[in-house]
C-alpha cells in the first residue's frame, strides 16, 4: 500500500494527456512515484550539476501545458517515460527498477544550458537537456528515456564498456536503442507508436517521421554509422571521432540484428529499404521471432553472458546460448539468432 500515491496527469510534450503518478504533500502534490520505488523528477533549472535542482510541486495534480512555456511540460515526459521504462522491465523481465532492489531513480530535466541536445544516464541519475529549441525540443521523449535508463541496466549487468572499448561500447549502445524501442513499442501511445527510429519525437519539425538520431534498419544511411560488421572488426581507424571511439556508430549492427531477428527482413513502415538493402549477404527472406522473443533473448545475454569486453563474434555465442536456454539448442528461435548475425556479417 502506498498511502501518499496519486493518480495525476501529466500534460506532456510528445505523448500528449498522459497518467502520472505522484505524492501527495501538504498543499498539493510532489512528482515523486511510491509505486515505483520513489522514482523522482526534478527540475535542474539549466545549470550542469544538479545540486540546485528543484522539486517539481503542484496543487492539482496536472503536470504542465503540452508546451515548453510550462517547464513542468517536459517534466511529464520523463516522469512518464521512466515509469514506463520501469513497468517495462519488471512486467516483461522480472526486474525491478534499474538495480533490481526496487529503487526508484532521480531524472533532472532542464539540465545544462538552454541549448543542450543531448540526455544521459550519470551512473546514478538521469538528466535530460532542453534541446536547441530549433530543430529539438526537450530530448525527453520515451525511447530517449528507455535509452538512458538501459544504460544504467547495463551497468547493473554486463557492465560492457564504452568509449575506447571497440565492440563493447556499439553493444552498449545498441543495449539501450533495443530496449528503448521495446518501451517505446510496450506503451503504444497513439502520439508516438513503436517503431526502430531512435529519437524521432525530439524533433519539433518531422512529418512523417523521416528524420531519427539513428535509424536501427539502416544506421549507416547517416553516412558515418555501420550496419555491417567490418571484416577483421572495429579498428580504431573506422570508428574514431574527436579522438574517442564512438559507440553510436558501431550500435548500428547489433541494432540491425536485433530488428532482422525481432521482425524480418522487411521493409519498415514509411521506408522504402528494400530486403536487399537490409542484410549485408543477400540473405533476403528472413523472417522475425517477433519482438517479446527476440527481446528476452537480448535480456538473457546481457544479464547472463555479456560481461565488459564482450566482442561483437562473443555477443553472436552469447545471444546463441540465451536462445539455446530459452527455446532449446534445435529451435527456430536458435536458428533465427544464428541467421541474424550473419546477416550483419558477425559468423
Ligand atoms: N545521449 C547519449 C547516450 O546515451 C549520451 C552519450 O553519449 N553517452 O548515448
Ligand atoms: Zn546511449
Amino acid at each position: 500500500v502506498h498511502s501518499a500515491a496519486a493518480n495525476g496527469t501529466g500534460r506532456t510534450l510528445t505523448l500528449g494527456n498522459v497518467g502520472l503518478v505522484s505524492n501527495s504533500i501538504s498543499g498539493g502534490y510532489t512528482l515523486t512515484d511510491p509505486t515505483r520505488g520513489n522514482g523522482q523528477t526534478l527540475d535542474a533549472r539549466n545549470q550542469t550539476g544538479t545540486s540546485a535542482a528543484t522539486a517539481f510541486n503542484d496543487a492539482d495534480n496536472v503536470w504542465g501545458n503540452n508546451a515548453t512555456s510550462d517547464r513542468a511540460s517536459a517534466a511529464a515526459d520523463a516522469h512518464y517515460g521512466v515509469a514506463a521504462t520501469f513497468d517495462y522491465f519488471k512486467n516483461v523481465h522480472g526486474r525491478n527498477g534499474i538495480f533490481n532492489d526496487g529503487r526508484g531513480v532521480k531524472s533532472y530535466v532542464h539540465y545544462g544550458p538552454t541549448n543542450l541536445v543531448n540526455a544521459y544516464w550519470t551512473g546514478s541519475a538521469m538528466v535530460y537537456g532542453d534541446g536547441d529549441g530549433v530543430t529539438y525540443r526537450p530530448l525527453v521523449a520515451l525511447d530517449v528515456a528507455g535509452h538512458e535508463m538501459a544504460h544504467g541496466v547495463t551497468g547493473a549487468t554486463a557492465r560492457l564498456g564504452y568509449y575506447n572499448i571497440k565492440d563493447s561500447g556499439g553493444l552498449n549502445e545498441s543495449t539501450s536503442d533495443i530496449f528503448g524501442t521495446l518501451v517505446e513499442y510496450s506503451v503504444g501511445n497513439a502520439n508516438d507508436p513503436g517503431d526502430y527510429l531512435l529519437g524521432e519525437e525530439v524533433y519539433i519539425n518531422n512529418p512523417g517521421n523521416t528524420k531519427a538520431l539513428r535509424l536501427m534498419f539502416k544506421q549507416d544511411a547517416d553516412g558515418r554509422s555501420f550496419s555491417c560488421y567490418p571484416s577483421g572488426g572495429f579498428t580504431a581507424s573506422l570508428t574514431y571521432q574527436n579522438g574517442k571511439y564512438d559507440p553510436h556508430l558501431s550500435s548500428g549492427v547489433g541494432n540491425r540484428f536485433f530488428y532482422l531477428l525481432a521482425e524480418g527482413a522487411v521493409t519498415p513502415k514509411g521506408f522504402s529499404y528494400t530486403p536487399a538493402q537490409l542484410v549485408c549477404n543477400g540473405d533476403t527472406t528472413i523472417a522475425g521471432i517477433g519482438r517479446a522473443k527476440a527481446g528476452a533473448i537480448w535480456y538473457r545475454a546481457l544479464t547472463r553472458y555479456f560481461v565488459s569486453s564482450t566482442t561483437y563474434p562473443q555477443a553472436r555465442t552469447g545471444t546463441l546460448q540465451a536462445a539455446a536456454d530459452l527455446y532449446g539448442s534445435t529451435s527456430a528461435e536458435y536458428k533465427a539468432v544464428a541467421r541474424a548475425w550473419s546477416a550483419v556479417s558477425v559468423n
